[in-house]
């Protein structure tokens, strides 16, 4: 089974895209990393910094998740991410996703031994 760690990664990293992302990029991507099978998964955060960077922010400013938990951290220095979430028209199996880049402190919850991202909780 995948573990936590790769699932972060197939899902929400994309270190080398950027600054190349065009409107179809979410259509494209969600689909590329499976996140189109069975379901069209609602809102995913795809971030462009490298791997060590994203791991780093399990080491940074501890925050509460958006679900109560307490294994959640901000990063100190804002990423450029791409958000994508599921346009209202949007029916199963064709997922089409509306493509945002942004620059934000991204927040994700870490977990394991090494303590490494396992979810993607937001970005503020
Ligand atoms: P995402 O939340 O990163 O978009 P999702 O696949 O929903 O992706 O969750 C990733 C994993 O982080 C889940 O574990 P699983 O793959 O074994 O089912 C989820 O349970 C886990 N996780 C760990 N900490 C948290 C947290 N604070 N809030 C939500 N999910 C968390």
């Amino acid at each position: 089974r995948e573990s936590q760690a790769k699932k972060f990664i197939r899902q929400h990293m994309d270190p080398d895209s950027y600054p190349n992302i065009g409107s179809s990029y979410c259509n494209q991507m969600m689909r590329r990393r499976d996140m189109t099978k069975g379901r069209c998964k609602p809102v995913n955060t795809f971030v462009h910094e490298p791997l060590v960077d994203v791991q780093a922010v399990c080491f940074q400013e501890k925050v509460t998740c958006k679900d109560g938990q307490s294994d959640c951290y901000q990063s100190s220095s804002s990423m450029s991410i791409t958000d994508c979430r599921l346009t209202n028209g949007s029916k199963y199996p064709n997922c089409a996703y509306r493509t945002s880049q942004k620059k934000r402190h991204i927040i994700v919850a870490c977990n394991g031994n090494p303590y490494v991202p396992v979810h993607f909780d937001g970005s503020v």
